[in-house]
């Protein structure tokens, strides 16, 4: 069977970064599963990936650099753009805007004015490289205004956009001055697919409040006069597979266990995230803290290890927030070690995945407690890791994930006495409960995996949008 049209991935980061030090200029390939699975894609149909790959790229990377099979083009960026538009519109506008935070919202006219410039050059990018009949997968909330300039520039190919980050109801979105232009940029695609059913219906009533456009259902769609778009959830998946094999690797098994005996604990606990206001590291240690509190005599058998990962220190914002979790994580250490022990590890850092993985065995119970996610990838991950045995994920119900692992101890992350709770009620869970639970999680997650998803996105987006309605 012919493998399709070619594919042209469009988004704000490549899945390699090129970094300059005293040894000269260096390509490194980033982690994340959606390179992964695109790569596969871009194998088996041609393409290439179009992005911005930092300051010291050249205009093109070959198939081969840094092991990837097809060529990145490079969108050229100056530094002053990028801080404007990548650290300004996009991570201090839309990102705190799209989880529910407007009063962190900066919004500067320059930002909106370096963001529709990148948008630009973005689309011009993928004006050069197209061809009639490409497939145009444009990705996330930093590419807003790519899909109408490559509509009205009258492109011949399909383009199709997924939405990573949650979409607000319009009484949030609708704050925005912008609004109309970034709806309108959306409205360029044939099809836009978001990670639940909730984000896909904020952005039809944001349309239908905004736009004044007719909405219409079964398959979920706006109509415009000369065409239709179509609107999908479709939650994104994990890369189950290679999870599962590294939780299952004797070398992985053997360091997972060696870090439960240097822990010391009966229970361990887990949390790794971004340092990021969204995923509620805070207010998940506040939790914890209060579970310490309530539970002295688990003071010493428990041990949170919190892995936070740097993150947008660019952002004055993110800066902050780490020195507020480096002083609850010195209180907390303060007022709960004991003999030598300490109920919480802290590490700001990045591990390698064989590390990650063998933290993910390791752990009795995950906290994914963000505030507002469009998934969590980490919810999926532990479940692929732990699925083998018995595990308890804690998890909020802002999560995107929430809406697919309802059988996860959910929680309200703004509430430090459910937090609490919670944990009780993940420490206190008999096995043959945990058991059960962790079947079934795992049996869903192993179902929709990361190839499962870019499989029917651009399925979808070659049939011309929605006729299969959205992923149940
Ligand atoms: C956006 C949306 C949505 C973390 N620490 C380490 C490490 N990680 C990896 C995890 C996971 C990824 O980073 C984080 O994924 P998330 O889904 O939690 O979050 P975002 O980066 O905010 O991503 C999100 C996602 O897009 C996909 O659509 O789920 O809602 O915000 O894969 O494993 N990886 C390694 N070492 C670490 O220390 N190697």
């Amino acid at each position: 069977m012919a493998p399709g049209p070619r594919l042209l991935v469009v988004s704000n980061r490549a899945p390699v970064e090129v970094v300059r030090s005293a040894d000269g200029v260096r390509v490194v390939r980033t982690v994340g599963g959606l390179a992964g699975a695109l790569n596969d894609v871009l194998r088996q149909r041609g393409g290439l990936w179009i992005a911005w790959v930092g300051l010291h790229a050249g205009e093109e990377l070959p198939p081969g650099t840094a092991g990837l099979s097809y060529p990145i083009r490079a969108v050229r960026l100056k530094e002053r753009e990028v801080n404007n538009y990548y650290a300004g519109f996009a991570n201090q506008v839309l990102w705190p805007l799209c989880h529910m935070f407007p009063s962190r919202c900066a919004f500067q006219a320059a930002y909106w004015d370096a963001y529709r410039v990148a948008n630009e050059r973005f689309a011009a990018a993928v004006q050069a490289a197209a061809e009639p009949g490409d497939l145009v997968w444009v990705h996330d909330f930093h590419l807003c205004l790519v899909p109408g300039l490559l509509r009205a520039a009258g492109l011949p190919a399909r383009v199709g956009v997924f939405w990573h980050i949650p979409f607000p109801p319009p009484s949030v979105f609708g704050i925005l001055r912008w609004r109309a232009e970034l709806l309108g940029g959306l409205l360029g695609a044939d099809l836009i697919g978001f990670q639940t059913e909730q984000d896909a219906g904020n952005f039809v009533e944001s349309v239908r409040q905004f736009l004044e456009l007719p909405v219409a259902d079964h398959p979920q769609r706006v109509v415009l006069p000369e065409r239709e778009v179509h609107i999908i959830a479709l939650p994104i998946g994990i890369d189950y597979q290679s999870f599962r094999a590294q939780a299952e690797d004797p070398a992985v098994r053997d360091k997972a266990a060696r870090l439960r005996v240097a822990l010391g604990a009966e229970k361990v606990m887990l949390g790794v995230d971004r340092l990021d206001y969204t995923k509620g590291i805070l207010e998940r240690l506040r939790g914890y803290e209060r579970f310490l509190e309530r539970q002295p005599e688990w003071r010493r058998r428990v041990c949170l290890v919190q892995i936070t990962v740097p993150s947008r220190d660019r952002v004055p914002q993110y800066r902050e927030m780490k020195r507020s979790i480096d002083e609850t994580v010195g209180r907390i250490a303060g007022r709960f070690s004991f003999e030598g022990r300490t109920p919480l590890q802290y590490m700001y850092t990045s591990l390698p995945r064989e590390a990650l993985a063998a933290h993910y065995v390791a752990a009795d119970v995950a906290l994914v407690t963000p505030l507002r996610d469009g998934m969590n990838l980490v919810a999926k991950e532990y479940v692929a890791c732990r699925g083998g045995q018995d595990g308890v994920l804690l998890l909020s119900e802002f999560a995107g994930a929430a809406q697919e692992l309802r059988e996860a101890v959910l929680v309200n992350p703004y509430d430090a006495e459910g937090i609490r709770r919670g944990l009780e009620t993940c420490v206190f869970m008999p096995a043959e409960e945990r058991r059960r639970r962790m079947r079934v999680l795992d049996d869903r997650v192993a179902r929709r995996p990361i190839g499962w998803w870019t499989a029917e996105f651009i399925e979808r987006l070659t049939a011309g949008g929605g006729t299969a309605a959205t992923a149940a």
